[in-house]
């Protein structure tokens, strides 16, 4: 018999291994027709916790063993990391599938993005008929309904893959109206493959466990603090103006040092979860400040540490107006009023993309 929460298979041996039940609570939650979980999902559910050594680990080559559950692929990105969560190794062993693809977390793009401009944009960047994505929030209940009956009239039987953290189970949560499958803002909750019937028996989808990334900010942070960084509500946008030259932190992670091009001022807007501290400050900040700030004002990391643990790069753009810079597992730079160089330092091996706006230029005029 299998966890309902995670799919691992349930064992009374090993209370350290997956799966792990008591006989004793397993016979007792049968009995009174409860659901049977194993104690990791049972410790994230009711509270909240997951250690560091309880991480399961899958790589794309897992991925490989659930792609020949279903010809029909469901993949899931998380809108407010789009070029984190939607991955080209991904999507390359996904071409003899049909794929259709769920832009999950709609609600934490701001309010001016209107769902159609969000689905024809993912359309363009990913070269697929607009009616195969699909924007949806599982916390604000939208787009449920319709991505229910657009997945009934396209097959039987999906496997549901993607990245940690995207959404995928909450998805299938909303699908059946139901919390049984386990849920965590802990990157790699799900550990095996579970499937769940939808809607009766219009069709299967089964879950599988996030492909685990090396190239975001989030994959720099402990799993304790990874679940404080996920954004909760809408992204912060905070808006640059300026003449000359500029430096922005991004937390401790990200130093943006910024060149105008453009007559009079320069014009752009950053967003970030809540979690991240933007730091405005004078280009000719030293690496001394930086390290004192660090994991203090500029938050994450969200404890003290030490900046020279990593090998810190730095790559030049330069970006017209309507253009972003997205950096993988953080947020991303929209240019509302350029040309503007931009030197990005992270750690060595973060990810950065140079974009079409997903927000157009003109967004947030009417605030300046
Ligand atoms: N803001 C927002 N958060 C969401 C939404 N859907 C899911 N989440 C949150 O994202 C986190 C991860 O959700 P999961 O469903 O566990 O993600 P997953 O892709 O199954 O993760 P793994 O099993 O680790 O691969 C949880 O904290 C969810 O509450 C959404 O529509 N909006
Ligand atoms: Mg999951």
């Amino acid at each position: 018999m299998k966890c309902g929460g995670c799919g691992a298979e349930l064992q009374h041996d090993d209370p350290a291994g997956l799966g792990y039940i008591s006989r004793s609570v397993m016979e007792s939650r049968l009995q009174s027709g409860k659901q049977v979980l194993c104690r990791r999902c049972f410790l994230i559910k009711h509270y909240g916790s997951l250690s560091e050594d309880d991480r399961v680990v899958h790589s794309i080559d897992n991925l490989k063993e659930y792609l020949d559950l279903a010809q029909d692929v469901i993949y899931v990105i998380d809108i407010s990391d789009f070029d984190g969560t939607c991955r080209r190794d991904i999507l390359r062993l996904l071409k003899e599938h049909t794929v259709h693809y769920i832009l999950n977390k709609i609600d934490l793009l701001p309010r001016e993005v209107k769902i159609d401009e969000i689905r024809d944009w993912a359309a363009s960047m990913l070269k697929v008929p607009k009616e195969t994505v699909r924007p949806v929030s599982v916390l604000k209940n939208h787009g449920l309904k319709s991505l229910f009956s657009y997945l009934k009239s396209a097959s039987e039987e999906f496997v549901s893959v993607g990245v940690t953290n995207v959404g995928k189970s909450s998805i299938l949560n909303g699908l059946i109206q139901s919390e049984e499958l386990t849920v965590s803002r802990f990157p790699g909750t799900t550990v095996k493959v579970a499937s769940k019937k939808v809607g009766g028996s219009a069709f299967t989808v089964y879950d599988t466990p996030g492909i685990f990334t090396k190239d975001r900010i989030t994959d720099l942070l402990s799993v304790e603090d990874q679940s404080r960084f996920l954004p909760r509500k809408k992204l912060n946008k905070s808006t640059i103006q300026f003449h000359d030259v500029r430096t922005v932190f991004l937390g401790g992670f990200v130093r943006l040092d910024v060149k105008n091009e453009s007559d009079p001022v320069g014009i752009f807007h950053v967003f970030v979860p809540e979690s991240v501290t933007v730091h405005e400050t004078n280009s000719d900040t030293g690496n001394e400040e930086w390290d004192r700030w660090y994991g203090g004002i500029l938050k994450p990391p969200f404890s003290e540490s030490i900046r020279s643990n990593y090998k810190w790069k730095s790559e030049r753009f330069r970006l017209i107006t309507g253009q972003e810079l997205h950096i993988f597992g953080m947020g991303w730079i929209n240019v509302a009023k350029g040309p503007l160089t931009i030197a990005v330092t992270t750690p060595e091996g973060v990810a950065t993309k140079v974009r079409k706006g997903l927000i157009g230029a003109k967004k947030f005029k009417k605030q300046k």
